[in-house]
């Protein structure tokens, strides 16, 4: 890296070039490849953590919709200046991640933004920050190529990783009920599934309310008398099952995809553990979410 006292004499200079680029080049509208990801994994009612689990495999540091988290500044040397310039670096470090934007525009906008953290209101007054920040850019205009490369293939890879994924994903959906439903969503055996309840059901006018995981009350009022009255509980319904055969305890579910072992294909059904559920007030909310690629 050229000294840092060098880049004074082009201070001036490059800050001019910098603000004449962005106000002068209107951007054309481009896809946006994450903001594209981002919405397919809402309109799947997917959660950010289900993301990063399901690719912690491959990119151990990915942090949805990035690969990797943008971990502030990494001057070459120990600056005090990575800790004022944190913000800038990270938005630097998205830019690089962003597929389809060029290293100089991220570049660019990343002095910009490091001039307006050492001189806020614009009177440029405070020239030893500016010098850092010259410096900075001066460091990943002339050594960030690799960095640069290296995110935007990673990222692109990352981005076609999570729709393989979420391809796998055979259904999403969400039920209510306070006594039984079948989804009639059929499970095969190594299927993971993931199942997560939540609300809260009056269980009868003197009985009490409670959430997925139940209340204690007499056993009598059960299908089940070692499991809490009103607790969620799930089967995959095989052929010649009985009306409780087959039932286990769920309550709020699980926070993790897990893996299903059934001898044959069975039916996803819930039931409340409540053997009068004609008094029950409320719902229980439960989220299903498949994934059916094969490990
Ligand atoms: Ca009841």
């Amino acid at each position: 890296m050229k000294s840092l006292f060098s880049a004074i004499s082009s201070l001036n200079q490059l800050i001019f070039f910098c603000v004449l680029g962005v106000t002068t080049f209107s951007m054309p509208t481009m896809a946006n490849p994450i903001a594209d990801l981002q919405d397919e994994v809402a309109k799947r009612d997917i959660s950010p953590e289900d993301v990063d689990k399901a690719m912690r495999a491959k990119f151990p540091k990915s942090s949805f919709p990035y690969y990797a988290l943008p971990n502030g500044c990494s001057s070459p040397v120990p600056s005090h200046w990575n800790i004022p310039f944190r913000n800038a670096c990270n938005n630097h470090d998205k830019c690089y991640t962003t597929p389809g934007k060029s290293k100089i525009a991220c570049d660019d906008k990343f002095l910009v933004e490091m001039s307006r953290i050492c001189d806020p209101v614009g009177y440029g007054m405070d020239t030893v920050c500016q010098t850092a920040a010259v410096a900075y850019y001066k460091a990943v205009d002339e050594f960030g190529n690799s960095n640069y490369d290296a995110a935007q293939s990673n990222q692109l890879s990352y981005i076609r990783d999570v729709y393989e994924w979420l391809d796998t994903l055979r259904f999403t959906g969400v039920f209510k009920t306070n006594s039984y439903i079948t989804t009639g969503i059929s499970v095969t055996s190594s299927d993971r599934i993931k199942i997560e309840a939540s609300g809260s059901v009056r269980f009868g006018m003197f009985a009490g309310s409670g959430t997925p995981n139940g209340i204690i009350i007499n056993p009598v009022y059960n299908y089940f008398p070692d499991v809490p009255h009103g607790f969620l509980m799930a089967r995959f319904r095989q052929p010649g099952m009985g009306d409780l055969d087959g039932w286990y305890p769920i309550g709020v579910g699980w926070d993790e995809l897990r893996e299903v072992k059934l001898p044959s294909q069975g039916i996803l059904e819930f039931l409340v553990n409540d053997n009068q559920p004609g008094n029950n007030f409320g719902e229980f909310r439960i989220e299903v979410t498949i994934d059916s690629s094969k490990k």
